[in-house]
């Protein structure tokens, strides 16, 4: 067998030129995730096609989700297939620091969430059916947007996943709400922050250190609509979510959104676990100049996200005949407030025309918008579609503020369209 490993694109499974070197149906087949049925045909280096990879998708995640690191686990959902109203939980992206714990070793039965930290009265444990059994149940549909979403396009470049646009989703979680469960354990008059601690293991595989513990302030936790969910789209949170229990702060960037969660911890200071402070989840508290090293005392902790949207339908690349509409289709989402409107350009953002827009289903959740737009000749086109909030805030058309991390990119999202005659 003369394929050479090396050269195999983890994605593709075909090497950089798309060759594939003369061997067996079955070895070809396992690559390309179908058979290849007339496989002894296929001359030596010929560069064959290929179709999307499935053999090698996540578990229990779709397999068109993109994979941009599987140690620890991160993948984007490209943009169309966040098509639908509220994302499916095979479509929810993932953000992972450290490793899960394994799925055979939870057991939901067994699982129990303590409330600790200088700020509670006392101590206080809960299994997942005392949760279940001793508060209100609820669901909301939560946008969870990572704060790293759309890193790639800085420049000079931020390190860590270059996520495009697809760090976002927005699905219904059902739970308690957090608050109630504060209430309950009873909270001292200093209480000012809410930390989270889960079940994931460090990537060094060292007991001791804690991969990520992050946390909001107190007001957030005491929000409506800030949950500990034990359900995603009325089912368990995929294993790769945070099953069987995670927090969810909608508007907030997702890493305050704890995964497999063991313990929260009611703090009388801004929460100082792992990823809360020097450049973690920062960004300069005053814009600098690209590029410039920011002394950790000037970044501030990200609250709110800003105005966002993105264009679901139709894919990129799409071509539509000069006597029809291309129906576009996409959501709209901020951390605070609302959207107050979502147009779209066709011509570089010269001109801009108004969106349908739906109402959000509660608040933070994403909101939908569509629109028909017709071309006024055969050519290349890009569509951008531009969200603007509740506060008059629009979204800028190129990158906004440049900070060392590559956090809060919400610049438009485009598409190009052809259209021919
Ligand atoms: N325990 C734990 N919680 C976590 C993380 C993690 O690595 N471990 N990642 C955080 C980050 S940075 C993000 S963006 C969200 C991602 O949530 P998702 O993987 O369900 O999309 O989870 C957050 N909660
Ligand atoms: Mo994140």
């Amino acid at each position: 067998m003369s394929l050479e490993k090396k050269e195999i694109d983890p994605q593709t499974k075909l090497d950089r030129r798309g060759f594939i070197h003369k061997t067996s149906a079955l070895v070809l087949g396992g690559l390309l995730g179908a058979k290849v049925v007339y496989a002894d045909n296929i001359p030596a280096s010929f560069p064959l096609l290929g179709l999307q990879p499935t053999a090698n998708a996540l578990p229990g995640k779709h397999p068109g989700l993109l994979v941009l690191n599987d140690r620890p686990i991160n993948a984007e959902t490209p943009a169309h297939l966040l098509d639908d109203s509220q994302t499916p939980g095979d479509k929810l992206f993932v953000r992972n620091n450290g490793i899960p714990p394994e799925l055979d070793k939870i057991d939901p039965e067994q699982w129990t969430l303590t409330i600790s930290g200088e700020s509670v009265r006392r101590e206080m444990s809960f299994t997942l059916a005392e949760l279940k059994a001793n508060f209100s149940t609820v669901s909301y549909q939560l946008t969870l947007e990572c704060g790293g979403n759309g890193r790639k396009e800085f420049n000079p470049p931020a390190k860590g996943n270059q996520w495009t646009t697809g760090a976002v989703g927005s699905p219904i979680w059902t739970g308690v709400r957090l608050r109630d469960v504060l209430q309950k354990v009873g909270l001292k008059d200093d209480a000012v922050y809410v930390g989270y601690y889960g079940r994931d293991s460090h990537i060094s595989g060292d007991p001791n250190k804690t991969v990520i513990s992050r946390g909001v302030p107190l007001a957030k936790a005491l929000d409506d609509r800030s949950l500990i969910a034990w359900a995603l789209n009325d089912k368990p949170i995929p294993h790769l979510n945070g099953y069987p229990l995670r927090l969810v702060f909608g508007g907030f960037p997702a890493s305050c959104s704890g995964k497999w969660l063991e313990r929260i911890v009611v703090r009388d200071q801004v929460h100082d676990g792992p990823k809360m402070g020097g450049q973690s989840y920062r960004v300069p508290c005053r814009p600098v100049a690209p590029g410039t090293k920011v002394p950790d005392e000037d970044m501030c902790i990200i609250d709110e996200m800003p105005v966002k949207s993105l264009i679901s339908f139709p894919k990129t690349g799409a071509t539509i005949r000069l006597n029809q509409e291309l129906p576009i289709r996409g959501h709209a989402w901020v951390g605070k407030g609302s959207i107050q409107e979502v147009s779209y350009s066709i011509d570089f953002g010269a001109t801009w025309r108004s969106c349908e827009l739906e109402p959000a289903a509660n608040p933070h959740a994403w909101q939908d918008f569509s629109a028909r737009v017709s071309f006024p000749e055969p050519g290349y086109y890009e569509v951008w579609a531009r969200a603007t909030d509740s506060e008059g805030i629009a979204q800028p058309m190129l990158l906004p503020g440049w900070n060392p991390r590559g956090y809060l990119n919400n610049a438009c999202h485009r598409i190009a369209v052809r259209s021919v005659s």
